[in-house]
């Protein structure tokens, strides 16, 4: 049979490089964006693309978005944690019932299998390092907890209905896209955003503080081997690489030939201090390891700029 993928969200940031790299493996794909954080600009006019602007919260877009759809990657999403502390109600009702729809959806339409995002955040303050995905999960926000219920329906619909899916959680994905000024702009952005124009980051803290950056086309492209691959559960999708906000200062400032100082702030409250996914299970179950180190991510990043 024809594939024919469904990406909600798919205008976003992860979703129009996802987007694309199904598009580059010869799959047809519709996508489905309510555009209030996703930018038609970021996708490509391709015969094989088909545009549904709606929200995955609307029946009928949805029933629309989803018919003849043989598998889906599931994006759309409110991705901010501070919003989600704001408004927990309007953040679970994205993240929790938008996903929930796109469950029963799938059920309904006989789609055979749905990818979809989670999040590091659903560990919270880490016991040990690397994550694995059988730490406990302790999340922090609503955000965390929504992905993490999110996690569960999708364990339940594999019980109730046969319903084959994968959620990944994603660490700290950057790349060309995320937009500087969105709610859910990470530092990388952030930073790079200051320097190249020759003005000092704010580091919150000391720098000290570690993640566990990944590139935006390492994530597309673990997303078609996920809507591919025949695991069921949850999967890291990590580079497995510890890196200081320190050293990303310093990586950047060569990157971009800055000499410009970062400025240090306090600390955010609600801030992790160290995030560091193992990829084990990634590589076992995908089949393929990340390929951009930090250095080559951050080149192809400020190469597209
Ligand atoms: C990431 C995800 C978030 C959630 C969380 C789970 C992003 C953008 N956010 O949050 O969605 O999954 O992981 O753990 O990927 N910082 C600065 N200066 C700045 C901006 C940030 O110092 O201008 C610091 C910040 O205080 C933190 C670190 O950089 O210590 C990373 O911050 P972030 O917002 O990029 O991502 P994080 O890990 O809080």
């Amino acid at each position: 049979m024809e594939e024919k993928i469904l990406v909600t969200g798919g205008a976003g940031f992860i979703g129009s490089h996802s987007t694309e790299a199904l598009l580059s493996c010869g799959y047809k794909v519709r996508i489905i964006d309510n555009f209030s954080s996703g930018d038609r600009d970021n996708l490509p006019a391709h015969a094989n693309l088909e545009i549904i602007e709606g929200d995955i919260r609307e029946p009928q877009s949805l029933r629309r978005a989803m018919s003849g759809v043989t598998k889906c990657l599931h994006l759309a999403a409110q991705v901010s944690v501070a919003h989600s502390v704001e408004e927990p109600c309007d953040s679970a009702e994205n993240n929790i019932m938008g996903t929930l729809r796109v469950l029963e959806a799938a059920r309904d339409h006989g789609v055979a299998r749905v990818v979809y995002a989670s999040s590091a955040a659903v560990y919270g303050e880490p016991e040990n390092l690397p994550l694995t995905e059988a730490a406990r999960l302790s999340p922090l926000s609503p955000y965390g907890l929504e992905k993490w219920v999110n996690e569960r329906y999708a364990s339940l619909f594999k019980e109730l209905h046969g319903l084959s899916s994968l959620g990944l959680r994603y660490f700290n994905v950057y790349g060309p896209r995320q937009s500087p000024t969105s709610p859910y702009a990470g530092v990388i952005t952030r930073f790079v955003d200051r320097l190249r124009v020759g003005q000092a980051p704010t580091i919150y803290g000391d720098g000290k503080q570690t993640r566990d950056f990944i590139y935006v086309a390492d994530v597309a492209r673990f997303n078609v081997l996920a809507l591919f691959a025949d695991q069921n559960g949850v999967c890291n999708v990590a580079s497995q690489c510890s890196t200081s906000l320190l050293q990303l200062v310093e990586a950047l400032q060569f990157g971009l030939g800055s000499h410009v100082s970062p400025h240090l702030n306090e600390p955010r409250g609600e801030d992790i201090r160290h995030s560091l996914g193992s990829a084990e299970r990634l590589v076992d179950w995908l089949g393929e390891a990340p390929l951009y180190t930090l250095d080559e991510g951050l080149e192809a990043y400020l190469a597209d700029m």
